[in-house]
């Protein structure tokens, strides 16, 4: 009798913590989605920054990579000085990236930042161009962040 209440109560208990996991489960991934719905319907505001070479010469600028932007999205840089570009990932978790492959500027470059990290990439531009860079990060079946607006311009003058 006692072994068959003893069961019984372990039963009980892990019956409890299965309907507990399944709640917060639930309640997680309502967050979750409802987090997607919202960063999905922030307004992205497009910023120029034409970039002024320092007294060394080095054309220095930091572009902010939030979810799901760059901040500025539209760098003017001048050819023939050495670029110093820093990447700061803003957001907490996400991983972001930054391709950037012109041809006709030139230019190849591409950065891998994780959440709340930040790089420098070095260059010097020696042709004048137009490019585009962008994220190509996604998560699972969701839309990649350059579908999400992750995109950017490099003018080259
Ligand atoms: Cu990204």
């Amino acid at each position: 009798m006692r072994i068959y209440r003893r069961n019984h109560t372990r039963e009980a208990f892990a019956a409890h913590r299965s309907a507990a996991l399944k709640i917060a489960a639930a309640v997680f991934g309502g967050l979750w989605l409802l987090h997607f719905a919202l960063v999905d319907s922030l307004p992205s505001f497009a910023a120029t920054l034409v970039v002024e070479p320092s007294a060394d010469g080095v054309q220095r600028a930091t572009i902010m990579m939030e979810s799901y932007s760059y901040v500025p999205d539209h760098l003017v840089l001048q050819v023939g000085s050495p670029v110093e570009l820093i990447l700061e990932n803003k957001s907490w978790l996400v991983p972001h990236n930054f391709i950037l492959q012109d041809a006709d500027a030139g230019l190849r470059l591409e950065a891998d930042i994780a959440g709340g990290d930040r790089a420098t990439l070095r260059f010097t531009p020696t042709r004048s161009g137009t490019g585009t860079f962008f994220c190509d990060k996604k998560l699972l079946f969701f839309k990649s962040h350059r579908h999400r607006g992750m995109e950017g311009q490099i003018d080259i003058q």
